[in-house]
């Protein structure tokens, strides 16, 4: 039995430590990661959640990678009964405020990438924020429901 709990309380630990944040000015990013893509599918898919520790507001204008061809904000929202992706310039962050992706409708798509994401692949990428400037992150190749999760208890810290 002492040696179940053990056993559990290191994987919980070991799931608890599998997560990466990265700072940049008054931004945080936490967890950002990627989704596998799809066999004959170009594109890619990720998450990428931050939170604005500064006093002023600020703006996600921009993403790029080395590992697509480039890289788009996509809002999918329903148009009556139709899921529509619609391309943003920019997101908005007010002060204190946190965007998270996958709740928000929100995710990166990373159009006609160079090779396909596995799980476990890392992929930099560059955020440009108006304010804070170039952040980079690594984004993990992971499946959505580990991804997320990770997300999630990354934003309980
Ligand atoms: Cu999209």
């Amino acid at each position: 039995m002492k040696n179940r709990l053990w056993a559990l309380a290191l994987a919980l630990l070991g799931s608890i430590a599998e997560s990466h944040e990265f700072k940049a000015g008054d931004i945080r990013v936490v967890h950002p990661y990627a989704v596998p893509s799809l066999a004959g599918v170009a594109n890619g898919q990720g998450f990428v959640d931050f939170t604005n520790r500064g006093a002023v507001s600020d703006s996600l204008m921009g993403v790029s990678t080395p590992a697509a061809q480039r890289v788009e904000i996509h809002e999918m929202k329903m148009d009556g009964a139709v899921m529509r992706m619609r391309e943003l310039t920019s997101v908005t962050i007010a002060p204190g405020q946190t965007v998270r992706m996958a709740d928000s409708g929100l995710h990166l798509m990373l159009m006609s990438l160079k090779a396909p994401f596995k799980v476990g692949d890392k992929i930099p990428v560059t955020l440009k924020f108006a304010r804070a400037g170039d952040v980079r992150i690594e984004m993990w190749v992971q499946d959505k429901a580990q991804g997320g999760k990770a997300m999630h208890e990354h934003h309980q810290k």
